[in-house]
């Protein structure tokens, strides 16, 4: 059997190690609140960035070779199953996800790209089987061909939204027989540049009769897993119909499609939305609805989606915070929705990529489990809303209020001096925590 990758199968080691081949933070069996590390954070690697993304980019071509010695594309993306699982077992990855291109080649048609598919599926079937690696989710990429171009299901042809739906029908197909818990939809082109030339509502109502029929045909061939939507606001195209996590409940809500649907919450998202990866969390979290997460980080000095590998500690531990307070993942997981930068080129800056990621969502693990064992930020909340639990604050929340009971109770109080939101100090409470 070729080996791909000449590192060893990363091990935990401990905070003292210096060796950057193993986890410092991350203990796969280390129990936390009734559960393992692994149990907790459910790894993904996400396929694209992984095995194909080569380093591309709007100036340059590719810094990275992903052929793994191969020219003929079948041979290449063959040689790409080994490679990838390979890289999974050697980090103790559990789970994978994929969008439909990511696994095979094109070739010059669809149905070129369908028996394509069904060369590879059989392999990736094989050795998850071998190394005890699980799908988490799948999806069907329709943004990169030029077909889609003014949309999938949301394109001003009907043809193209056929062509989108003959793609979404196999890659639902393979996320069934490969036992995925998960169907992404992450709305590359569903969205608009100009309204001079679109119908946003019947651009609209189209994408979500597509949800629909993707649904009912997932439910009829036996799916039992959840669908997520992807929030994104913008890239590809100025306007995304799945701007954010609000965004798309309301429109998920409008259709009668919440109950099948969970949102997937992408922290470089979150930040092209202007919020914080927490806050969609949250968003998601309080409407039932979080589903999995793509981790990553963007940069702030830079205005697009990076995808660069997570490696801030507090945005891990707000992260996991949020992630705790859901009761953890049910069909979802951790998928690295992220790429090594341009300059990190070599097989083994995947590796130190993925540790650095893994033991940064381990220390948030750690970390968030500290908060709320520790007790102070939680009692601080409760104590700022304590007047809704008892007198007219109560009426409120038992639904008793009128804005006339509420006007005469304010006529009897006189002026209200709210207490501070003490910030700072719950600021230093957390690095006190973090930094012990
Ligand atoms: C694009 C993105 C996608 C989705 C899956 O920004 O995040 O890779 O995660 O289509
Ligand atoms: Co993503």
């Amino acid at each position: 059997m070729k080996e791909f990758f000449k590192v060893p199968e990363v091990k935990y080691e401990g905070t003292e190690s210096k060796n950057p081949f193993a986890f410092k933070y991350y203990e796969k069996e280390r129990r936390i609140g009734g559960k393992t590390m692994g149990e907790h954070l459910k790894f993904s690697m996400a396929y694209w960035h992984t095995m194909c993304a080569d380093g591309t980019d709007m100036f340059g071509v590719g810094t990275m070779d992903k052929s793994f010695g191969e020219s003929d594309p079948l041979a290449v993306y063959k040689q790409k199953v080994y490679a990838a699982f390979e890289l999974m077992h050697k980090l103790g990855i559990e789970f994978f996800c994929f969008h439909d291109r990511d696994i095979a080649p094109e070739g010059k048609s669809l149905a070129e790209f369908q028996s394509n598919l069904d060369v590879i599926v059989p392999i990736i079937e094989e050795q998850m089987k071998k190394y005890g690696i699980k799908l988490l989710w799948g999806t069907a990429n329709c943004f990169s061909n030029p077909r889609y171009m003014h949309g999938a299901a949301t394109a001003c042809e009907a043809d193209v939204m056929a062509f989108a739906a003959a793609q979404v029908k196999k890659a639902i197909d393979i996320t069934i027989r490969l036992g995925g818990t998960g169907y992404v939809f992450w709305g590359g082109r569903e969205g608009y540049e100009t309204l001079l030339n679109t119908d946003m509502a019947l651009e609209q109502d189209n994408y979500a009769a597509f949800l629909r029929m993707a649904v009912d045909y997932a439910r009829k061939n036996g799916f039992t897993g959840d669908f997520y939507i992807e929030p994104k606001p913008k890239e590809p195209t100025k306007h995304q119909y799945d701007f954010d996590a609000a965004t798309v409940l309301a429109f998920l809500r409008k259709y009668g499609l919440e109950k099948d649907f969970k949102l997937n919450i992408e922290a470089n998202h979150a930040t092209l939305a202007g919020h914080t990866f927490e806050h969609e969390l949250c968003i998601s979290r309080i409407n039932n609805a979080l589903g999995s997460v793509d981790a990553n980080q963007g940069d702030e000095h830079l205005g697009w989606d990076t995808d660069q590998f997570p490696t801030d500690v507090y945005a891990t531990t707000y992260a996991m915070l949020e992630v705790l307070r859901a009761g953890g993942f049910t069909t979802g997981g951790l998928n690295f929705d992220a790429k090594t930068r341009r300059g990190s080129n070599t097989p083994e800056d995947i590796f130190l990529a993925h540790i650095a990621a893994m033991d940064a969502f381990a220390l948030g693990l750690i970390n968030a489990q500290k908060l709320i064992q520790d007790g102070r930020i939680d009692a601080f909340i409760k104590e700022r809303y304590a007047s809704f639990e008892t007198g007219i604050g109560a009426d409120v929340r038992a639904g008793r209020a009128t804005l006339e009971t509420l006007a005469e109770y304010a006529l009897t109080i006189g002026d209200v001096k709210p207490a501070s939101g003490r910030q700072e100090y719950l600021e230093m409470v957390v690095n006190s925590i973090l930094f012990a």
